[in-house]
């Protein structure tokens, strides 16, 4: 016969007889993303590593003001549209999560850093790029990756200085991120010297290039810059092998960095020509980044894209700041996310007074057989 008793009862008894139980707290930690329309692989890889750090954090057991912390997820969608984005945050704030982890877009993180701002929750993107993120200075905001100046300038460089190249169009998605990061390219690029010849524009829904590579074509550059996400680089590295553009090399930042920019360039022999940065160091000489990915796979097969080791490290560096101040109370807790000096997955994790990452690697890849592969 079994006998289910009621934890009140469990507790009478246990006082009876003078045990004692360390009481049990919820403590919810917000995450968004866009996990719904075409950039949801990538929120869905952010949101899985919010989930596993979570329920290492929970299998470690947290104890913080004496009570034993039960944290759980509240995830939300802001499909990558900043209104969305701005709804999510208030609705965050509205539900007094301890922290956020998020957002994944920077014209969606930019806005929605002023409504964690003025209710007082923290929030730690591991995937905005956009510099002007910490330009407020927030006591709120906090970013553990490079951002675009570093990126688009490495990209500039590497096209310069080592691959020698003398000519580049131009293209950009006209969001808060490719537009970023395309003018950082641009800058750096003239700057040593390198003639920009075409200069285009997209946008993050758009499937069909053709116009703009016809026109990009008939300048005949040494290399393309694509400033957006990889939703539009790979069909556009598809038609630029229709139309028979398969010499110039392809630069983008993180946004195309990703897993899936193979299967959505569907084969096409461009993919070569993809050289991409990326806001950290490679994932193999992150301090534990090996054992992390496989730890990832297995739970989460075939998802990983890019930015889920920082979403992991975002988690925790939220929670270190909890432990050190002993208390989940974001007023309380926040001076000491502001003094982290955590031994991240992805680096040590110290930030510098404005909310950006002290001492951030960035790190150029490319693609052969279709695997991205550190540039050596
Ligand atoms: N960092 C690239 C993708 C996210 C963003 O900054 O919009």
């Amino acid at each position: 016969m079994q006998f289910k008793l009621k934890t009140t009862v469990v507790l009478a008894l246990a006082a009876t007889c003078g045990i004692a139980f360390a009481q049990e707290e919820v403590v919810k930690i917000g995450h968004v993303a866009p996990m719904s329309g075409p950039q949801a692989h990538y929120g869905k890889d952010n949101e899985n590593g919010v989930r596993m750090a979570i329920e290492d954090l929970n299998a470690q057991g947290v104890t913080i003001g004496g009570k034993k912390i039960k944290f759980e997820i509240q995830a939300e969608d802001d499909a990558a549209d900043p209104k969305q984005g701005t709804a999510a945050a208030q609705k965050l704030c509205d539900a007094k999560v301890a922290g956020v982890v998020g957002h994944l877009n920077s014209g969606t993180t930019i806005p929605a850093s002023k409504v964690y701002n003025d209710c007082g929750i923290p929030h730690v993107t591991g995937a905005a790029t956009n510099p002007n993120l910490t330009k407020p200075g927030y006591k709120t905001t906090y970013r553990i990756i490079a951002n675009d100046n570093a990126l688009g300038a490495a990209l500039a460089l590497h096209a310069a200085d080592k691959l020698k190249l003398k000519t580049v169009a131009i293209v950009d998605d006209r969001t808060a991120y490719g537009q970023g990061v395309a003018e950082v390219f641009k800058k750096t690029a003239e700057s040593k010297g390198m003639k920009v010849v075409d200069q285009q524009f997209t946008n993050d829904k758009a499937t069909d290039f053709m116009a703009i590579l016809t026109s990009i074509k008939s300048k005949n550059p040494d290399a393309i810059f694509y400033g957006g996400m990889d939703v539009q680089a790979g069909p556009m590295l598809r038609q630029m092998e229709q139309l028979g553009l398969t010499k110039a090399k392809f630069f983008g930042g993180d946004g195309i960095c990703t897993a899936e920019i193979a299967k959505l360039a569907a084969g096409a022999k461009t993919l070569d020509n993809v050289v991409c940065a990326e806001g950290g160091a490679s994932l193999d000489k992150m301090p534990g980044g090996k054992a992390w990915k496989e730890k990832y796979d297995k739970k989460f097969p075939g998802q990983f894209q890019i930015y889920s080791p920082y979403t992991y490290d975002a988690t925790f560096v939220l929670v270190d700041a909890m432990k050190r101040a002993n208390s989940t109370d974001p007023k309380k807790y926040i001076p000491m996310l502001q003094k982290a000096n955590y031994k991240g997955v992805t680096a040590n994790i110290v930030f510098e007074p404005n909310g950006e990452l002290k001492n951030a690697a960035s790190t150029l890849y490319t693609y052969k057989d279709g695997k991205k592969a550190a540039v050596q």
